[in-house]
């Protein structure tokens, strides 16, 4: 999509974002995740319109391997907040992703209560190369789902690569799913990410499984209670969920209010939210340089005879790197 094909002025369509219009907002991210710069800017600018309506709302990272139960959990949580009266969005990311178009409509099917939930946006982000990166644009997605209104905002990640750690610097609570008896590195979950999490859910806790499962919530208390608390000053927690059964669900928006609570008195919320808009700005920075770097038409020769004689060993990665960017930087000038 072009900014012309939007034919309508920057500040006719903040108004609409700010009002809550879906089609607007839908259109927004759309021209946030464009490859052409043009759209680019105009979401940019749009943004900076909105930018004093933004950053009210919750956000939540949402973990777990494949099969975990994220999309079932989620669509009962997200439902369950909207009773809440709460307005419920949901980005899913996959930063190294390749995942096609089919999954992500699967992905919405397992989402079948929120997807037709008039206070739930449901969005997966675009996968690909963008300007400036993934973890950009997603995070001006929040911005835009919070400028429309949007109070909670679900991010939801495959715990099995980087993606997990990037989605951890964007929200304010991180939540892990994790699967019944089987061990952490069957599982898949690397470590680490036990570490970065505010809170453990143990999915599926129903039928044949709920045994296993509060056997899995002991042993997860208490490898918690051994590890050193996190800088929010936050003890994690364990708790047992059935989305099917609809158990675990209210309980873990209750620790997430307590959470909210404690780190506002402490402070910690906000610094936090500032770090975290510091880790953007130099995110940003790096991902525009390299962007700039693989479109310089000149260095691209450059780019491929050094990638060709490190192939061939014929010289060190990292001076290689070295005398790139002196090249890059001496063709600015
Ligand atoms: N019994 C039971 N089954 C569940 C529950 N939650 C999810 N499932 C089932 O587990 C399977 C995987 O659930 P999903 O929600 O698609 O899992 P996911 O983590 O989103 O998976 P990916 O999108 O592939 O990463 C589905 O067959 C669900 O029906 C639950 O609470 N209880
Ligand atoms: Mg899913």
């Amino acid at each position: 999509m072009h900014t012309r094909a939007i034919n309508k002025s920057n500040e006719e369509f903040a108004s609409k974002l700010l009002a809550g219009n879906r089609v607007a907002l839908g259109q927004a991210i759309t021209l946030a995740e464009s490859k052409t710069e043009a759209d680019m800017l105009f979401a940019h600018e749009l943004l900076t319109r909105v930018i004093g309506h933004t950053g009210k709302s919750v956000r939540i990272g949402i973990t777990g391997v494949p099969g975990v139960g994220k999309s079932t959990f989620i669509d009962a949580f997200g439902t369950y907040l909207t009773t809440l009266g709460k307005k419920v969005a949901v980005l899913a990311v996959d930063p190294s992703s390749t995942k096609t178009k089919g999954s992500i409509l699967g992905d919405k099917t397992r989402m079948k209560n929120l997807s037709r939930n008039p206070n739930a946006f449901i969005r997966p982000t675009a996968t690909g190369t963008v300007l400036g990166g993934v973890a950009d644009r997603t995070r001006e997605t929040v911005l835009l789902c919070e400028a429309a209104g949007f109070d909670i905002i679900i991010i939801e990640t495959v715990g099995v690569g980087q993606s997990e750690t990037t989605v951890r610097t964007m929200v304010d609570f991180f939540l892990l799913l994790m699967l019944a008896g089987a061990g952490d590195e069957l599982q898949g979950i690397k470590k680490g990410i036990i570490e970065m999490a505010d809170a453990l859910v143990i999915t599926k806790a129903d039928g044949e499984n709920e045994v296993a499962a509060n056997q899995a919530w002991a042993n997860y208390q208490h490898a918690l209670h051994l590890l050193a608390p996190a800088s929010s000053g936050w003890q994690a927690r364990v708790i047992t969920a059935s989305a099917v059964q609809h158990t675990g669900i209210a309980e873990t928006w209750q620790l997430i209010e307590s959470f909210l609570q404690a780190v506002h008195l402490t402070g910690y919320f906000t610094r936090n939210r500032k770090i975290q808009n510091q880790t953007w700005f130099y995110e940003s920075i790096q991902a525009q340089l390299f962007q700039h770097l693989h479109q310089s038409e000149k260095m691209k020769t450059h780019l491929e005879r050094y990638e060709q004689e490190i192939a061939n060993d014929l010289c060190l990665p990292s001076a290689a790197a070295h005398q790139l960017v002196k090249d890059f930087l001496k063709a600015l000038i």
